[in-house]
């Protein structure tokens, strides 16, 4: 049925899925954008553009989503943002706090949308872009159709600036994805996913040769590993570029994207949000590099823990796929023995579990570094825009 979104300019369901030529579905020029909010029809309702640069605002963001966001199927887990994994999301290179829309009710924050700005990379055409994030409407105001209110809204905003395509990803299925990902999970700390009924024990094991089978050694053991540092931006921005031309759909980052997304902040305060390594050889190159993140997930109902700690991958690349395209025994030996390291620093780091998605090279890594599938999926979307289907979809926080 999809109400809504058979009015919006994606392809849908009963379209014809084999498309060839890709582009916009609908042209439009600024000035027929209306400069006025969409109404919102309950009075007690209103707009809000949220400063996440004030200290109090983003809190309230926080505890918005921290309430209310996403959770897996059966209610057992919600994700849980920090205030500096916030910041890092919405604060990127170009952010526009226009872009961060609320609505409040009275002083109450109760519902939120965002998007970012982003160069977008779609097979060989780059397009100027939003990556749309964080939509997340109170649990006692669901189901009033006020989602598609939010989301005409931040279009009309982006679309105000000129903007016309999007990009944005969720666990429901909605007209029409480009791209489907499942969720892979490698447990760092086994007993306590275990406790938290995250992790299941086979019936042919024990909670404790479980704990063993997912231990990992004390030290790395890849030489010239390190941690990236503000020298080596030049190196692993022409790296990870260069390895990101392999798949249809990336991100276009500038040097200060990548100093944003990559490089971890002594500065910045609360949480570390980003670890980032590089691998460099005798010569002083940069060879290799590997990333992820930390986004918490609240425990709901455990008496024991309030919180798994996880890291996501992020991007990765190695020089391996440059210097030698079509070896992949080769490149899937080399992702193996960094990623091996990167459990093991993830593990140093105090994460519970290591999440990363079916996309880019990860076919190469996942079953032998002990992922194992998860139930959810991600569908990755384009707005405005018909593509052929894609395979290995970016990355998103
Ligand atoms: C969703 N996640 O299908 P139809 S992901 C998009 N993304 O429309 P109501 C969604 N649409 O089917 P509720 C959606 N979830 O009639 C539902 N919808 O066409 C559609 N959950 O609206 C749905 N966050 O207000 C239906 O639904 C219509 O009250 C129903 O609110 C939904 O951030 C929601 O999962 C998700 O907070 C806000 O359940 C609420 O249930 C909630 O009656 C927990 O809405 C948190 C959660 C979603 C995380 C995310 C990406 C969002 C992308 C939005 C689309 C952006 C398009 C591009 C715009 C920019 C364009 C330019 C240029
Ligand atoms: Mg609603």
């Amino acid at each position: 049925s999809y109400k809504f979104w058979s009015t919006q300019p994606v392809p849908q369901f009963d379209e014809e899925p084999k498309l060839i030529e890709e582009g916009p579905v609908r042209v439009q020029k600024v000035e027929d954008i209306p400069t006025e909010p969409i109404e919102l029809a309950l009075p007690q309702f209103r707009w809000v553009t949220m400063d996440l640069t004030d200290e109090k605002q983003l809190e309230e963001v926080e505890k918005l989503l921290y309430g209310h966001y996403v959770e897996d199927d059966e209610a057992m887990f919600r994700f849980k943002y920090s205030g500096s994994l916030l910041r890092w999301s919405l604060l990127s290179p170009g952010w526009r706090k226009e872009w961060h829309v609320g609505i409040r009710t009275g002083d109450t924050l109760c519902a939120f949308i965002s998007a970012i700005p982003t160069q977008m990379r779609v097979r060989d055409k780059v397009l100027q872009s939003s990556e749309v994030n964080f939509l997340c409407i109170h649990k006692k105001l669901r189901g009033k159709r006020l989602a598609p209110v939010l989301i005409k809204e931040i279009t009309r905003r982006i679309n105000l600036d000129g903007i016309w395509q999007a990009i944005y990803t969720g666990g429901i299925v909605l007209p029409r994805p480009v791209s489907t990902c499942r969720y892979y999970h490698r447990a760092l700390n086994w007993m306590k996913l275990y406790e938290v009924g995250f992790s299941p024990c086979p019936t042919n094991s024990t909670p404790k040769l479980q704990d063993i089978r997912f231990r990992v050694p004390e030290n790395t053991s890849t030489r010239g590993l390190r941690e990236m540092e503000a020298r080596d931006l030049n190196a692993v921005q022409d790296l990870v570029e260069a390895y990101l031309k392999r798949f249809d759909l990336t991100p276009v980052w500038s040097k200060e994207e990548v100093s944003h997304w990559l490089l971890h902040n002594k500065e910045a305060p609360g949480e570390r949000v980003i670890w980032s390594y590089v691998v460099e050889g005798d010569d002083g190159k940069i060879t290799d590099f590997f990333s992820f993140y930390c986004l918490e997930s609240s425990v709901i109902r455990s008496k024991k823990h309030s919180a798994i700690r996880a890291a996501y991958l992020f991007y990765y690349a190695s020089d391996v796929a440059l210097k030698s395209p079509d070896d992949r025994p080769a490149l899937k030996a080399r992702l193996n023995a960094l990623m091996a390291d990167m459990l093991i620093l993830a593990k140093k780091a105090k994460f519970d579990v290591f999440n990363a998605l079916s996309l880019m090279d990860n076919s190469l890594f996942l079953e032998q570094q002990k992922f194992h599938p998860g139930d959810g999926q991600l569908h990755y979307y384009l707005f405005n825009y018909k593509a052929n289907p894609i395979h290995g979809g970016v990355n998103r926080r």
